[in-house]
């Protein structure tokens, strides 16, 4: 069931639960935090887009930091497996168990711990929800600096271990830059408290890295101290079409230059995620009737004056359509509109999951190569197959998703190691924001060099010697049997 991922086999000196666990963590948790009932494990076994399947048969809930120091030195003097778990939004097979690993649930530690109203600093537990944390900086006059589809379920302890990326790194940049701060239980229950506030801090190594994208294969995450920039007053959404792809790189490079300083997204999408769009979600409607173009740019602009930036955008639209640029394109009027093309771009995984079998594929690629790759894919393939291509235009990083009717492991054949290859050999990476989870624990070597893999897997076995933190994930299965 591991589509795209070499088998893996249980790890055989990790132990199996028995009652006497199950008896010392209701001790520490409570029953109620102690979850053995199947219909609630069937959720945390399955990733989101039902392509990984777990058989865990114990998931804990932990309430505080401390209780998560109990579990891990727990499950670290028992060999007992674990798999941190999040929103459970992951696209790589990261966030379900493989086999038999304890879900520890992070939901339950979802408490904002404090702002500061002048610096926009955010101070809060793992588990809140990205769109709750986004309501609530809102309300105090700031955003949050990251944005993406699944913001009504991910949380914040899972975007930072996926280092997660989004519709907003183009204006607000990584979180390696937004994070300030993180606290982290270690495999042997060690708290690691580096949750400073600090702007500028050189003093020794800035270990917090270690755990921004290291999908809980190094420790979990509990607490996370961010910092927010000021809520501007004046967003506007423009929903553009183009001819082909060199025009929507040409777009890119213009609206750096002209739209700089207010430019908050610029994603795009071809023909063929638009029909897909159309065609499998509920109420959305083509923006710009009546035929489907070949490829949608969406620009976001973000300032603190609306007559001056939303002129600006215009007269930047108004000269990219006279010079043939642009072929067509509409400004939102209102919110809803603005919602409306946002839906859009941000139903596509949705979408996509509905048409059918999707292999999807994470790419940062040189943007005047990127759309080589889905053509070629495209004659690869051949019907039924759809290939599909859209993404974050900005940061030069491409969702390509193949779709079929079913699995097939001929189709899949045809992809990789092709897709992977060609990534390499144009020094993209094969995981621009969503990780490496169990799909590519193997093809890490494609974007990372042998001693680059050799360093992190002696980092991972002086920091979780029994290898019992998220195992058969992000590190080559060959190297990271813990033995
Ligand atoms: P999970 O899926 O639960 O976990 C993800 C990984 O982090 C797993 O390896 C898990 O073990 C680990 N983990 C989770 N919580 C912790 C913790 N507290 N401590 C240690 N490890 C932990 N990603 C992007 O980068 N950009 C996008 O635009 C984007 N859009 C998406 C849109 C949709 C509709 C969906 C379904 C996903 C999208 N993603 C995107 C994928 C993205 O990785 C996740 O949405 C999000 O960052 C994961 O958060 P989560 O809480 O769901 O983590
Ligand atoms: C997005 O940008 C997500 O919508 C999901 O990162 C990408 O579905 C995908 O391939
Ligand atoms: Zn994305």
């Amino acid at each position: 069931r591991f589509y795209g991922s070499a088998p893996v086999e249980r790890i055989p000196s990790f132990s199996e639960i028995n009652s006497k666990d199950i008896g010392y963590f209701k001790s520490i948790l409570g029953e109620n935090n102690v979850i053995q009932d199947q219909d609630r494990l069937q959720p945390a076994n399955t990733d989101w887009m039902h392509k990984y399947q777990g058989s865990s048969k114990l998931m804990l809930l932990p309430r505080s930091t401390e209780e998560v120091s109990h579990i891990m030195r727990y499950c670290n003097s028992r060999h007992l497996a674990i798999v941190p778990q999040g929103g459970n939004t992951g696209l790589v097979g990261g966030s379900v168990p493989v086999f038999d690993e304890v879900i520890v649930n992070m939901s339950q530690m979802n408490k904002i711990i404090s702002f500061d109203k002048v610096s926009g600093i955010l101070v809060c537990e793992a588990g809140c929800i990205l769109e709750n944390l986004e309501s609530y900086t809102d309300n105090e006059g700031f955003v949050m600096p990251l944005d993406l589809g699944a913001k009504g379920s991910c949380q914040i302890g899972g975007n930072v271990s996926t280092n997660a990326g989004g519709l907003r790194l183009v204006r607000y940049g990584s979180l390696h830059g937004n994070v300030l701060g993180i606290e982290a239980v270690l495999a042997d229950g060690t708290v690691m408290d580096m949750l400073g506030t600090l702007r500028k801090d050189n003093t020794g190594y800035d270990l917090k890295h270690l755990f921004i994208g290291s999908e809980g294969s190094l420790g979990i995450v509990t607490k996370v101290s961010l910092l927010t920039p000021p809520k501007l007053s004046a967003t506007n959404v423009a929903f553009l079409a183009c001819n082909d792809y060199l025009s929507c790189q040409k777009l890119l490079i213009e609206a750096r230059r002209k739209l700089g300083e207010v430019l908050s997204a610029f994603e795009f999408l071809d023909s063929y995620a638009m029909n897909v769009v159309l065609n499998n979600l509920e109420g959305v409607r083509n923006p710009l009737p009546p035929a489907v173009h070949n490829f949608y740019v969406l620009i976001e602009t973000t300032g603190s004056d609306e007559s001056y930036d939303r002129e600006k955008l215009e007269t930047f639209l108004f000269r990219l359509m006279e010079s043939g640029l642009i072929l067509d394109g509409v400004v939102a009027q209102d919110i809803n509109q603005v919602s409306s093309f946002w839906r859009i771009r941000e139903g596509i995984p949705e979408a996509l999951m509905k048409s059918g079998a999707v292999y999807k594929y994470d790419l940062s690629l040189p943007l005047e190569k990127m759309y080589d790759l889905v053509d070629e894919m495209r004659a690869r393939l051949g019907h039924p197959v759809k290939v599909v291509g859209y993404g974050h235009l900005g940061d030069s990083n491409l969702h390509l998703n193949i779709t079929s009717p079913k699995y097939d492991d001929d189709i899949l054949a045809q992809i990789e190691p092709f897709v992977y290859e060609w990534t390499s050999k144009h020094r993209g990476s094969i995981s621009a924001e969503h990780g490496i989870g169990l799909m590519k624990a193997n093809k890490i070597y494609y974007s990372k060099s042998p001693e680059a893999v050799q360093l992190m897997v002696s980092i991972k076995k002086m920091m979780d010697p029994n290898g019992i933190l998220n195992p058969y994930k992000v590190l080559p299965h060959s190297l990271s049997a813990n033995n």
